[in-house]
């Protein structure tokens, strides 16, 4: 055996630089119909969006001005889950009220 020096091998230490990843953001839009009654759509928005009355009434009013409004902008999975819950209770409630989310 012979008496080198043993130099222990040198390490790299790589850094990966992997970003947090903010979640992206999906607007709900509730979208215009001739058929669901207003009060139906305020009680709607109060329930599955926490709305205020106001607030509530101001959204389904541009709904129904402006063919669609925004309810909320959530996570992907938040947002999934409201959507399904609206045309749930919609469909429990045979309303023909439609839902969509979109990236903000
Ligand atoms: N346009 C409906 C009416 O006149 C009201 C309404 C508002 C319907 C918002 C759907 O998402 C909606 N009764």
């Amino acid at each position: 055996m012979s008496d080198e020096l043993k130099i222990p091998s040198s390490q790299v230490l790589v850094k990966h630089k992997k970003k947090l990843q903010k979640p992206k953001l999906f607007k709900v839009i509730l979208l215009n119909d001739d058929y669901t009654p207003m009060e139906y759509v305020v009680k709607l928005l109060r329930a599955v969006f926490n709305k205020s009355e106001s607030d509530a009434v101001n959204v389904m009013l541009m709904v129904h001005n402006k063919g669609a409004g925004v309810c909320g902008i959530f996570p992907k999975d938040i947002a999934e889950t409201k959507v399904f819950t609206v045309l749930k209770m919609a469909k429990h409630d045979q309303h023909p009220l439609k839902c969509i989310m979109e990236p903000e």
